[in-house]
């Protein structure tokens, strides 16, 4: 019906003139039918080697190995004496997907070029974590955004801005936190092996600045998107499809509470059980109430996986739960297009069509806001939980994200 109503009106939530400076991010404005999302194809890939630098092949990429069902994992091992931390102080922004554009410039040269048109054949540049933020925002409640915008010869390249409230995070991040994120690295460590022949080599060193990172292209309504994710394996068959259909994104989880309970959970994400999980809320018991605000939690990180996989078509997330020791005790693995028909059946659960239909709206928005094509120029937008998505315009500025060599060669 909402679809319906906004067609007649011939608006979208942010041509309502209400608000004309903002886009909506509310859910409901949100609720129509599925958008028109191609199958992503990869056109490419890179690697970050150890000292972080680029190189135009699939040297990084690691293999799979399937672990035991209940492995015993030490995610501790080698934090103290066998980790190189890559520095997140250091902003990277789009450079790397850059250096891939450029080494690959002639199969991405557009058919339609003159000289003064457009340089790539896509609507839109970015990371493919930056769409995830976008996929998830009408369920963020704590977490806001920024994205710096460029338009340069009819593409628009969006790139993440560190708000102040991430930046003190990353700061004064505790040892504990510190030491969880090497977990899910060191997970990566127990079940990937370099090459098909070989087992996973957990007495190594864990490096955060290895990446193998690929470059899909796609469309999502009228857009036509080139992003890159960082890729964790693929299947070690070669048989196996081709990519991005033989990846496997690896995730590291709490594990909730006693073994039994914990397996109670996963059936009631996983079945319209999540109904009656909410049935048993009114029987006012603490318990029940503790394990439903857990349930909330696991729905939204499910929420981040789906969006994060959806997005350049990884079927497969295989998925460490650990305890509170850091030791992972059970290894489970989801399969994106269960998830998302599953979730279906549930009551007040997000919907990935409001997800689609939010991101679409939103680089519709930029498409109308970001017109002067200028390497120099930045739109910023900006997002807060329980705000519209607003924007400012910014000349020459620290914002400015394009590098002098990438500009150099695309006009060249
Ligand atoms: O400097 C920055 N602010 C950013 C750098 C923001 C976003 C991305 N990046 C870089 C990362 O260093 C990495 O090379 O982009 C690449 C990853 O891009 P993505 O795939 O678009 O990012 P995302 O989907 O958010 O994360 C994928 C994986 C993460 O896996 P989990 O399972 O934890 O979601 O990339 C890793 C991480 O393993 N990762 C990072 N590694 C180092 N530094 C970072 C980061 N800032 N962000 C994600
Ligand atoms: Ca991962």
């Amino acid at each position: 019906p909402n679809y319906h109503h906004q067609h007649q009106s011939g608006s979208t939530p942010w041509r309502n003139p209400l608000r004309s400076q903002g886009l909506s991010t509310r859910r409901e404005l949100y609720e129509r039918d599925f958008p028109v999302y191609k199958q992503p194809v990869e056109v490419g890939c890179f690697s970050l080697d150890s000292e972080r630098r680029f190189f135009n092949d699939s040297r990084q990429m690691r293999y799979y190995v399937e672990p035991d069902r209940n492995p015993n994992f030490d995610l501790k091992d080698g934090y103290k004496d066998r980790f190189v931390k890559r520095d997140d102080g250091e902003k990277e922004k789009l450079d790397n997907i850059l250096r891939w554009i450029v080494a690959n410039r002639s199969k991405l040269d557009s058919r339609e070029t003159t000289a003064s048109s457009r340089a790539l054949d896509v609507d839109f540049v970015t990371w493919r974590g930056h769409l995830t933020k976008l996929l998830t925002t009408p369920y963020e409640t704590r977490d806001s955004w920024l994205l710096a915008v460029t338009r340069f010869r009819g593409t628009l390249y969006i790139s993440e801005v560190e708000t102040e409230a991430a930046r003190r995070d990353r700061e004064n991040r505790t040892e504990r936190n510190a030491e969880m994120m090497y977990w899910g690295y060191k997970f990566e460590q127990y079940t990937c092996a370099d090459d098909i022949h070989s087992l996973p080599d957990p007495s190594g060193v864990v490096n955060t600045n290895e990446a193998f990172c690929t470059v899909v292209q796609t469309r999502l309504a009228d857009h036509r998107l080139l992003f890159s994710g960082e890729v964790d394996c693929r299947d070690k068959d070669p048989a196996a499809p081709a990519p991005p259909a033989c990846y496997v994104e690896l995730k590291t989880s709490a594990e909730i509470c006693t073994p039994k309970q914990r397996s109670n959970l996963h059936r009631w994400m996983m079945t319209p059980g999540m109904l009656f999980v909410e049935y048993l809320m009114y029987l006012h018991s603490d318990v029940l109430k503790l394990i439903f605000l857990i349930v909330l939690v696991l729905r939204f990180k499910l929420l981040k996986w789906w969006a994060q996989s959806f997005l350049p078509g990884v079927p497969r997330i295989v998925a460490g739960f650990r305890d509170h020791e850091g030791v992972v005790v059970s290894v489970e693995t989801f399969h994106i297009s269960k998830i998302s028909h599953l979730i279906k059946n549930e009551y007040n659960c997000w919907k990935p069509t409001v997800c689609m239909n939010f991101c679409s709206d939103f680089l519709s928005f930029v498409k109308h806001v970001a017109t002067e094509d200028n390497p120099s120029v930045v739109y910023l937008f900006s997002w807060e939980p329980h705000r519209d998505v607003t924007f400012s315009i910014h000349r020459d500025s620290q914002y400015s994200f394009l590098p002098h060599w990438f500009i150099q060669e695309m006009t060249s």
